[in-house]
């Protein structure tokens, strides 16, 4: 296994100083790593295409070669950037990619994964980048990173360095600020998913949202055929929940969003609060952390979820800290005509012990589409 501080030593000493990304839980040590000890230097990009192009800018004012790292769930958003920005045909800007590899063939992994995995090579190289795997001892890993990083400077060019599973040695992050926030994220599932009606359609985005959604209803018994788990597509839950809303306007339609996925393509408020479509309901639930990955800080504790969705056009949007308050806030929503948005505050973490859902995404869509051409 590779030490963090090892890898991050290796990479400065070629003159790699600048760092940014989207946090992935393969990534986990890394990600925590540089957040202790990289500074201003090191920024959690909104998306991984953002994540380029922050460092296509640190480079055209440096000179130097950044690093961003991603899970390759994120891999669509580069793209464009990548090849319309960095590559060689268009400014040829050096990028150092840290690729987490979920989904790698012949591994387990979770459906949205698998289709991801198999292709991640051939985009990389139908893109022309360079890759490598990172090497899990140390002297082929340094090797790995030298040969990558001469390629990028001497040839201007991104490359990619794709990361196994317990590639890096486990890091201890230092605490973070305590949060306070009252309500865990399930506790706050619960009560707005007991403040709704059987005929509601839920809409839920990418991790542990989807699965904490998942588990409750089960616990209680109740079908799911209501709910759509956006198990992929990180920060799409809010258009697909448009486009339902959009399509069925009699319909309450609830997006469950995490602060995470809304900054990811917060342009999409934009387009619903223009759209103006009164029975589109979006929760945001905001812990300030990509929690479905390990923790890792968002924006979401410094932006205004509520003062920017009123300004992009929803009709109203509270926020709400109280459990006691939340299932009339819930009710409020339901009842106020749309686009409305309630952010919920909510504890990092997560009970060790939640499940995954146990139907397959064909079989929730299926239950999902009959629901809704009931
Ligand atoms: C495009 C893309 N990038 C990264 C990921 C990895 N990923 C899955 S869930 C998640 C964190 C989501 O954070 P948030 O929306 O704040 O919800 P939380 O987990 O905190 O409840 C990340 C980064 C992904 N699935 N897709």
């Amino acid at each position: 296994m590779i030490r963090c501080q090892d890898f991050v030593e290796w990479l400065s000493a070629l003159g790699v100083d600048f760092y940014t990304g989207v946090p992935d839980s393969l990534l986990k040590p890394v990600c925590f790593y540089l957040a202790d000890h990289a500074g201003d230097k090191h920024v959690v990009a909104a998306n991984e295409g953002g994540g380029v192009a922050l460092a296509c800018g640190y480079h055209l004012a440096t000179g130097k070669v950044p690093l961003v790292y991603l899970q390759n769930s994120g891999q669509g958003n580069t793209i464009n950037p990548l090849l319309s920005l960095a590559d060689r045909d268009v400014y040829s800007i050096p990028l150092f990619l840290l690729i987490g590899w979920r989904g790698e063939p012949g591994t387990k992994d979770e459906p949205q994964h698998v289709k991801q995995g198999k292709v991640t090579v051939s985009l990389l190289d139908a893109m022309d980048i360079p890759h490598r795997v990172l090497l899990p001892e140390p002297e082929g890993a340094r090797r790995c990173v030298d040969d990558l990083l001469e390629i990028a400077k001497t040839e201007r060019r991104p490359v990619a360095l794709m990361v196994r599973k317990d590639t890096f040695e486990p890091y201890k992050p230092s605490d973070p600020p305590a949060d306070n926030f009252q309500m865990t994220r399930e506790q706050a599932i619960e009560t707005i998913v007991a403040a709704l009606s059987e005929t509601d359609a839920v809409v839920s985005t990418t991790g542990k949202i989807s699965r904490e959604l998942y588990d409750y209803r089960d616990r209680i018994g109740q079908g799911h055929q209501g709910e759509f788990l956006t198990v992929g597509s990180m920060g799409h839950a809010s258009q697909i929940a448009m486009g339902i809303a959009l399509a069925q306007p009699k319909r309450q339609v609830f997006c469950l969003d995490g602060d995470g996925a809304m900054l990811m393509h917060m342009g999409g408020a934009a387009i619903v609060g223009a759209a103006g479509l009164a029975n589109f309901k979006h929760v945001i639930l905001n812990n300030g952390v990509h929690d479905s990955v390990g923790g890792m800080a968002t924006a979401g504790l410094q932006v205004s979820f509520t003062e920017i969705v009123k300004a992009c056009g929803y009709t109203e949007a509270w926020r709400v800290e109280r459990r006691e308050d939340l299932a009339e806030r819930v009710g409020q929503l339901r009842s106020q005509r749309g686009p409305a948005m309630l952010e919920v505050m909510v504890q990092r973490g997560a009970r060790a012990d939640l499940g995954r859902p146990k139907t397959s995404p064909i079989e929730n869509k299926t239950a999902f589409t009959d629901f809704l051409s009931r």
